[in-house]
């Protein structure tokens, strides 16, 4: 059976939903993040030297990063289902929003979360860091516009793994100017697969 290393309130609680759409029976290891740092408990570093989570264990293989274990899920497990083929002409849209989920999207939410804990001296990056903020989501709420998923008419992995990105701004900045990307927040908390994961996963605060 697949082996997940969950960290609670964390990126891993999408693997769970990724699980949960396939139908796979998985066994959750939960681990807590430290009250004062809010970093991994060290006993992560044994799973993987990182010592971050989302890791899968499938059959001897262990797969971190949320892009790659999304991917492995799909493509090991998935049946044809929640990727397009690399036949389709869906195939580069969906390669690419995947990969910029963690790739891009991410990195000015980082900056502004540790950045936020510098009061004052953190200043002069905050434009910066607040107009690429309104670059990356502007350009996923255009990507969005008149459609439910962002890779053909269904649910792809790409949904998945942008679905953190996304949830993070809401909670840092939120959704006011991105009114597509909360419609789509509202079409993942409508999913039962999503709202099975997150009894398995615990307490998830951008949910
Ligand atoms: N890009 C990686 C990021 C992994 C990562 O940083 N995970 C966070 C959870 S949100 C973590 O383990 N943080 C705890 C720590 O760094 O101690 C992925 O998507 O898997």
């Amino acid at each position: 059976m697949i082996q997940v290393h969950h960290l609670n309130n964390s990126r891993s609680q999408r693997v769970l939903w990724m699980l949960e759409e396939l139908g796979l029976g998985y066994d959750l290891v939960k681990h807590q993040r430290d009250a004062q740092t809010n970093l991994a408990p060290p006993e992560l570093q044994k799973v993987h030297p990182l010592g971050k989570s989302p890791v899968i264990v499938d059959d001897g293989q262990t797969v971190i990063e949320s892009g790659a274990i999304l991917e492995y899920l799909v493509r090991r497990h998935g049946k044809g289902r929640f990727a397009p083929a690399e036949s389709s002409p869906d195939w580069p849209r969906y390669v690419q929003l995947m990969h910029y989920a963690e790739g891009s999207a991410m990195l000015p939410l980082m900056l502004s979360i540790y950045s936020g804990r510098l009061g004052d001296a953190a200043a002069p990056l905050r434009p910066r860091i607040q107009s690429e903020i309104e670059n990356h989501m502007g350009y996923l709420d255009r990507e969005l516009e008149g459609r439910t998923w962002f890779v053909g008419d269904d649910l792809s992995a790409a949904d998945v793994n942008l679905s953190f990105p996304v949830q993070v701004t809401r909670l840092l900045h939120g959704l006011d100017h991105f009114p597509n990307l909360a419609r789509f927040l509202e079409s993942v908390a409508d999913r039962p697969a999503y709202q099975r994961a997150l009894e398995r996963g615990g307490p998830y605060g951008l949910g």
